[in-house]
């Protein structure tokens, strides 16, 4: 017999492949908003950075932060009291996590090469890591030591020397205790107790206590977003992440219980995100469905993920599996997870995705803690044209060009030809100098 328990009410909708353009539409038209007042508030602030320095930063720390500095930096002796106060599984886990990430790493290349090239010229490309990297961590809610692991190792393994670490300071005038624990374990020493644009100003005009750097990169809030903007052409930044999301690809093999689980977890993250099912498989759309109904009012995070669940999230049920993937590449998403009786034929399909995460037991949080390829990954469709963070975000590469006496005799007049197509006569001129004297001893 039935039990007849009311039907725990929909989260998440079910729709038909047909019926996706609505929700589609909301999903695509999620990037980041700015704000003409966000834009303004944020150039005084920077203004201010670059002609008071420290001054400003313990303003506007006590502005927006609510504590008085004592300290801009963060001693070391506070990195270490964290690292030794967070429990001994935690630590023991984060050093495992971080070995993994560094292994994956290490793999990334890229890597300098030099080509003899015969007549004895040599051309190659030389690997340099940039000198200067800021790293922004937020605080709050989003204070994640998994996010700081994912970025200062990156650097880390493509050999920066100076990595800073800029994290808002809590009541006690200290970023959070996790963030510092994380910064103590990857031997990051230049910490500062400093959030929002201020911290962004710091790191790029540099003032007397924080040196400034040649590129600053991590997640942080509309006014962070927006400082990075504005400070970028005096240094690099990375990409500016969205919400995040997560689209899983199933069929009928697919356990409910497990795509539930993983669509919420990225769910959690922001009223924002964006949870997809995209499956033939109708049962499977609808055993979903009721699942995250069963779990939602239990999660902690329960206001953020109906926010999400309702408006940008959804199990769309298709025709085909070819329908299903079609739909996933024209989305591009952050995480792809293909639970399939074949993920891998599937996976052979895929052009666009962040990270892709094959069969029933990667489970996205997998990728997200510990796996070893970064978390740090394109969102809002970016996954097009872009990849994940990675150890070449943190080089710059130089081309080495040597050229001998006998090849200039060869292909000199060919280079002064050209220069002169241009009307570029001083071109020309550089090239004959030498081919006279060349001549000249022949
Ligand atoms: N899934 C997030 C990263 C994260 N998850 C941090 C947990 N902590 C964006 O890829
Ligand atoms: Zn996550």
């Amino acid at each position: 017999r039935r039990s007849i328990a009311p039907m725990p009410s929909p989260m998440i909708p079910v729709i038909d492949y047909a019926d996706r353009a609505d929700r589609l539409q909301a999903v695509l038209s999620r990037s980041a908003s700015f704000s003409d007042e966000v834009d303004t508030a944020v150039r005084d602030i920077l203004h201010a950075v670059r002609t008071e320095g420290d001054a400003a930063l313990h303003r506007f720390t006590e502005q927006f932060d609510g504590v008085a500095l004592e300290a801009l930096q963060v001693p070391e002796s506070a990195l270490h009291a964290a690292l030794d106060e967070i429990d001994d599984d935690l630590r023991r886990i984060m050093d495992e996590a971080a070995a993994n990430i560094r292994r994956f790493h290490e793999r990334q290349g890229p890597n300098s090469w030099f080509e003899d090239d015969g007549d004895g010229v040599m051309l190659g490309q030389r690997v340099q890591p940039l000198e200067r990297v800021g790293l922004y961590v937020p605080g709050g809610t989003a204070a994640y030591p998994s996010s700081v692991l994912m970025n200062a190792i990156s650097a880390q393994v493509a050999g920066v020397p100076h990595i800073a670490m800029v994290s808002p300071p809590q009541d006690d005038g200290l970023p959070h205790p996790h963030i510092m624990a994380a910064a103590a374990l990857l031997g990051l020493d230049r910490v500062y107790a400093l959030g929002g644009a201020q911290a962004v100003g710091a790191l790029a005009f540099g003032t007397d206590t924080v040196q400034s750097v040649d590129k600053i990169v991590g997640p942080g809030n509309a006014y962070v977003a927006a400082a990075k903007k504005q400070v970028f052409g005096r240094v690099d930044i990375d990409s500016v992440a969205g919400p995040s999301e997560i689209g899983v690809l199933a069929d009928d093999t697919a356990d409910p219980a497990f795509v539930a689980a993983d669509l919420l977890s990225q769910a959690e993250h922001d009223p924002r995100a964006s949870a997809l099912l995209v499956t033939p498989h109708r049962p499977l759309a609808e055993a979903v469905r009721d699942e995250i109904a069963d779990r939602v009012p239990d999660l902690p995070r329960a206001d953020i993920i109906e926010a999400s669940l309702r408006d940008y999230s959804a199990c769309i049920v298709t025709d085909t599996m070819a329908q299903a993937v079609d739909m996933m590449n024209e989305l591009a998403v952050e995480h792809l997870e293909i639970i399939t009786d074949e993920p891998w034929t599937v996976c052979s399909d895929i052009k666009h995705a962040g990270a892709i995460f094959l069969g029933p037991y990667s489970s996205e949080p997998v990728g997200d803690y510990f796996a070893g390829p970064n978390h740090v990954l394109p969102t809002g469709g970016t996954a097009r044209y872009a990849s994940a963070l990675r150890v070449s975000d943190f080089v710059r590469t130089q081309s080495i060009i040597q050229y001998s006496a006998r090849r200039l005799a060869k292909t000199g007049p060919d280079i002064v030809q050209f220069a002169e197509a241009e009307s570029l006569q001083a071109h020309a001129d550089a090239i004959r100098e030498r081919l006279k004297q060349l001549n000249a001893s022949a």
